[in-house]
């Protein structure tokens, strides 16, 4: 392992309450409900994509435009929240995870579909601590395509075998194994089976001479 490459919302940070807020907010103006379970949809979905989820809710129809229209709306109720955020809203044990990292000498990308994935990152105060970052500016294609963390690790100059993702959706999994890449799951041990280890959270790891170490039975991985 010589670098890491993180995915931004429920990894790092839980922005997918400011997602579901902004989405709801469009819901209610159209005058459907949407749910917390239906926001579960939208974790590592692209913005456009996860708008055709919420109109399909809806059964609403839109033209191109229209939709272009309502993508911008919600993505600037998204930044009234997340330009509040504080640097008290980074993850447990995120930051003492990447500061390990640096010091180990293991290098760090984000990799997330997010076109917010800066603002957020300088929000909450750990840009500095991000050697690259691949998100929703410099990536195209979503996950489960590996694009975004083939990019992460180009800006980082290694190769993908080199490197770990770290992940809390399914889609992401698969998109770390199609660009080569092990993967941590970053949550629940059952829906995130496909992944080569899960961990409730960064307080569950640690690293050890540049490999992850699991702190509850010291299983020291061997990627
Ligand atoms: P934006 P990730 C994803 O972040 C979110 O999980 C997803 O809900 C959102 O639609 C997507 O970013 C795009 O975000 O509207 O800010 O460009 O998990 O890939 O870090
Ligand atoms: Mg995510």
């Amino acid at each position: 392992m010589k670098g890491c490459i993180f995915d931004l919302d429920g990894v790092i940070v839980d922005t997918a309450k400011y997602h579901y807020l902004a989405w709801k907010k469009i819901a209610d103006e159209f005058g459907f409900v949407f749910t917390e379970k239906d926001n579960e949809r939208l974790k590592g979905v692209s913005r456009m994509a996860s708008l055709d989820i919420l109109l399909s809710i809806g059964g609403v129809h839109l033209s191109e435009g229209e939709k272009l229209q309502v993508a911008d709306k919600k993505n600037e109720i998204y930044l009234g929240y997340i330009l509040k955020m504080t640097p008290d809203e980074v993850l447990p044990g995120v930051l003492t995870f990447l500061k390990t990292l640096r010091d180990q000498g293991i290098k760090i990308s984000l990799g997330s579909a997010s076109k917010n994935a800066k603002t957020i990152l300088h929000q909450v105060g750990i840009e500095n601590l991000f050697d690259a970052v691949a998100d929703g500016t410099n990536v195209s294609k979503a996950k489960p395509d590996p694009e975004v963390f083939l990019k992460g690790a180009e800006l980082l100059n290694l190769s993908p075998a080199d490197c770990v993702v770290f992940e809390d959706a399914r889609a992401g999994i698969e998109a770390a194994h199609r660009a080569g890449m092990k993967c941590v799951g970053i949550g629940d041990s059952v829906t995130l089976r496909e992944a080569d280890i899960v961990v409730g959270g960064f307080l569950d790891l640690s690293i050890e001479k540049g490999k992850l170490k699991i702190i509850n039975n010291g299983e020291i991985l061997n990627f």
